[in-house]
């Protein structure tokens, strides 16, 4: 590990004032309009506007669910926040994280300047000049020695869509790279491949009024008392006393809350769900006349499924025959069935046929497009839905295609670019840029907003990789990421709360984020280290109309006409802000019929889908095996996830908070069943080694009745969590599989 420079908070040095003069000074134009004004808040909003007592609201950072804050303002500055209560998702409330999100912008390890790497391993802090001179000059001469696509980056669902957007224009068509991806790779590409295979767009169709007017949930490797606590509350506003199935090894908080819990063996979610499906349509509850007029492959499905039998998956899926039955006449008979599924679906090696399997049986039972129905994949991070979108990374900018030639005219002719700097090729999944690292292809990479280091599969290989590289930029809002340990050249970045812009939550609302602090030193928005590279990379002429946040989003609007995701009805930023979000799809034909959009708008109200013939998918395929099964070595099966509600991803944020660091505990714990405990005479608390074929670890042993005999779970919010994953992905969506390895489990003496 190397040691970082100790850099105090400069407050008196701004940021966004600096890098236009350096500019101005590089090249003798006038770039005063090349970034964001200086201290200028955006949305219109001058910090006289929101000076003393005056409040704003913006939506949260850290999760999909998007609650809205009100920040409480003194001399233009938030020093308070407080839940809203009438923004239409969380209505008043807030879970600690949103509670704490000022706080953590308060911290030593803030990246207050760029730093450069030093031939003795540490860090020098630099100036904006050195470090994009220094960014361009290597990036170019790595593409002139080895070719343009031997830099690639990797970005985030958590910076606003309209970086997300710049950041993929940029990459993409100016400086001619062509494989780019996201830590949504991670997260939800399983959702993604699957929404798209079966209703023709990535459309999650709900909005959270369906948690109130369901009277049956069903929640599929979902732990939302855990990672959407927010929307959990919305599940306990539901008056109809809904059945809750929940299917998930552990008896997880949820679980305990469900009037049914599959507690299935990790991975066998595909054939109980094919149980479920074959009882459905035995039992007489299939919807004939919606799966007739608006569905295709039922026949195939029918007939796919007819092999599940209760006898055959029962047994070996570890939960009985009766619940199998029992969770099919509840679907059957319920008037309003919602499905949710995230990580225990998404993260899995069969992820997207199973993300299926979930979707068929909403759509055999008519449960869509109704409220309190639908198949809905809950999203993780705060943008998520944004990088889905608008991250040019999976799907050329705004959904469209690499590969269709109308596509990238389409997207040419809106952003004023050449044709021809449009790749005409999808770019490599994350795992495809990694093993492309291993096979010197890319040489250079630019990590922006993620900690691949800590979060990604198998991490001692992912680290050796990251070593490999010639060049490695890390851009992050604390220089002390386990990533950016790795890194040539650190960019400071402004964070949440310190610039403007849009997010969009798991319910495809779009909601502003805004400027009510100062970023801490030198550190800028992603926004404006964009332009900066833009300039720096001598593409002023490309990227003239991408001046600031709100001209982007204009930009985006003009690119969703026509598309599924449409929001070229949106007036302005303002709009949004008054509405309390806006919901896509929102065009100009919307808004011409209804001056305010709906605040609770859901999808397929009329049974029409995206594929040309108007008709959603039924897919169904083979079980495959798991991957690395348990043996007399690694008889214990190892599942990780989230831990706390107080503890977010990797932690570089959430451990700055006094208060979120007492909520959770401080070392790494492995949860074991209390048979194993005692079979291993290990007590709760005791250090236990933790091993797998990749890596070994010491973790303390919290002992619960909650997860089963010869299983284990592990949170992902420490760093030596993905020493023991296995990597290995889903072969349609190349989502890793995080939850699912073989592990041995010892006391440690
Ligand atoms: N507090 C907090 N909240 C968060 C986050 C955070 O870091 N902290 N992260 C956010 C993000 S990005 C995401 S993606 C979401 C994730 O939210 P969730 O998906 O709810 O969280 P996980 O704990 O990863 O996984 C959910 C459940 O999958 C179960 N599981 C494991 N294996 C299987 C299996 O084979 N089958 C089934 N059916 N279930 C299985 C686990 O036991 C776990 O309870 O949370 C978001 N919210
Ligand atoms: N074993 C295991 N591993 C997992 C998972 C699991 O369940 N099990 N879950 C996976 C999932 S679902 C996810 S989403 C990933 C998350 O994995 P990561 O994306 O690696 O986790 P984060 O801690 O959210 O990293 C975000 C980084 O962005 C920085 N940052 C925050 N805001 C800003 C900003 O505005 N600008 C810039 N430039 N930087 C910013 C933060 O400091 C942090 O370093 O982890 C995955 N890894
Ligand atoms: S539930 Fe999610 S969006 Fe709401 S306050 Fe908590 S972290 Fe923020
Ligand atoms: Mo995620």
């Amino acid at each position: 590990m190397s040691t970082l420079p100790s850099l105090t908070r400069t407050d008196d040095r701004t940021s966004d004032r600096q890098l236009p003069q350096l500019i101005q000074a590089r090249t003798g134009k006038m770039t005063r309009e090349l970034l964001l004004e200086p201290g200028k808040h955006g949305l219109g909003m001058t910090p006289s506007t929101l000076a003393a007592d005056t409040t704003t609201t913006a939506v949260c950072g850290f999760c999909a669910t998007g609650c809205g804050l009100r920040l409480h303002m003194r001399d233009g500055e938030a020093v308070g926040l407080t839940p809203e209560t009438k923004y239409p998702v969380n209505l008043g409330m807030a879970c600690p994280k949103g509670w704490e999100a000022l706080r953590v912008l308060d911290s030593d390890d803030r990246a207050t300047d760029p730093l450069v790497r030093k031939p003795d391993g540490g860090f020098d802090p630099v100036s904006w000049d050195t470090a994009l001179t220094l960014f361009t000059d290597r990036f170019k001469s790595i593409q002139n020695k080895y070719g343009k696509e031997s830099i690639a980056f990797l970005s985030t669902g958590q910076i606003a869509s309209e970086e997300m957007a710049f950041l993929g224009a940029l990459a993409k068509f100016g400086m001619g790279m062509v494989h780019g991806d996201g830590n949504t790779r991670q997260c939800m590409a399983t959702a993604v491949t699957a929404y798209k295979e079966s209703f023709g767009f990535d459309a999650p169709p709900y909005t959270y009024d369906d948690f109130e007017q369901s009277d049956c949930l069903v929640f599929v490797g979902s732990n939302p008392c855990i990672g959407h606590p927010i929307m959990w509350e919305r599940v306990l506003r539901n008056r109809k006393s809904p059945e809750i199935i929940v299917i998930d090894p552990r008896r997880t908080e949820t679980a305990m809350a469900a009037t049914q819990h599959l507690q299935l063996r990790p991975k066998n979610d595909l054939s109980i769900l094919y149980a479920i499906t074959n009882q459905i349509i035995q039992r007489g509850y299939v919807d004939h006349s919606f799966v007739d007029q608006h569905t295709t492959g039922f026949e195939q499905l029918r007939e796919h499924v007819a092999g599940f039998t209760t006898a055959s998956v029962a047994e070996q899926s570890g939960i009985s025959e009766e619940q199998i039955i029992r969770a099919a006449d509840t679907i059957g008979t319920k008037e309003a069935v919602s499905l949710w599924w995230t990580m225990g679906v998404n993260q899995s090696y069969e992820g997207t046929r199973t993300a299926q399997a979930i979707i068929n049986i909403a759509l055999i039972t008519g449960n869509i497009g109704r409220p309190g129905t639908g198949a809905n994949s809950i999203t993780g991070q705060c943008n998520a839905m944004g990088s889905r979108l608008w991250s040019n990374t999976t799907n050329l900018i705004g959904h469209h295609k690499f590969e269709d030639a109308g596509d990238r005219e389409k997207v040419a002719r809106e952003l004023g670019i050449g044709v021809d700097s449009i790749p005409t090729k999808v770019g490599w999944s994350y795992d495809r840029i990694m093993e492309g690292i291993r096979r010197d292809e890319i040489k250079g990479l630019w990590v922006i907003a993620t900690n691949p280091a800590h979060s990604w599969i198998h991490q001692g290989e992912a680290r050796d990789l990251l070593d490999k590289l010639d060049f490695l930029v890390v851009q992050d809002m604390y220089h002390s990421t386990e990533t950016a340990r790795h890194a040539d050249l650190i960019l400071p970045a402004a964070a949440w709360g310190e610039k403007d812009g849009t997010f969009i939550n798991s319910e495809r609302r779009y909601s502003l984020i805004k400027k009510v602090r100062k970023a801490p030193g030198l550190a800028l928005s992603d926004f404006s280290i964009l332009r900066g590279v833009a300039h720096y990379w001598g593409l002023d002429e490309m990227f003239a109309k991408w001046t600031d946040p709100e001209a982007v989003f204009r930009l985006m609007q003009q690119l969703s006409v026509g598309q599924p995701c449409d929001i070229s009805g949106i007036n302005d930023y303002q709009q949004i802000d008054r509405c309390g979000g806006i919901q896509w799809p929102w065009s100009q034909r919307d808004a011409s019929e209804c001056d305010v959009p709906e605040p609770q708008r859901r999808l397929f109200a009329d049974g029409k889908f995206y594929h040309d013939d108007e008709k959603a998918k039924l897919i169904a395929a083979a079980v495959t095996p798991m991957p690395e099964p348990t043996d007399d070595e690694f008889p214990v099966m190892l599942m990780t996830g989230r831990g706390t509600v107080s503890q977010w991803h990797t932690q570089t944020r959430t451990s700055k908070s006094p208060v979120l660091r007492k909520l959770y505990p401080r070392d790494p714990y492995v949860e074991i069943n209390t048979l194993d405990a005692r079979s291993m005479d290990v007590s709760n608390g005791d250090w236990v080694r933790v091993t797998s074929r990749r890596g070994s670890l010491l973790a303390k042993a919290m002992v619960v009745p909650t997860v089963r005999s010869g299983q284990a779970f592990m949170p992902m919010h420490y760093e030596a969590t993905n020493q023991l994953t296995l990597s290995h992905f889903d072969p349609y969506s190349r989502q890793p599989s995080y939850k699912n390895s073989a592990v041995r489990i010892e006391r440690s003496s």
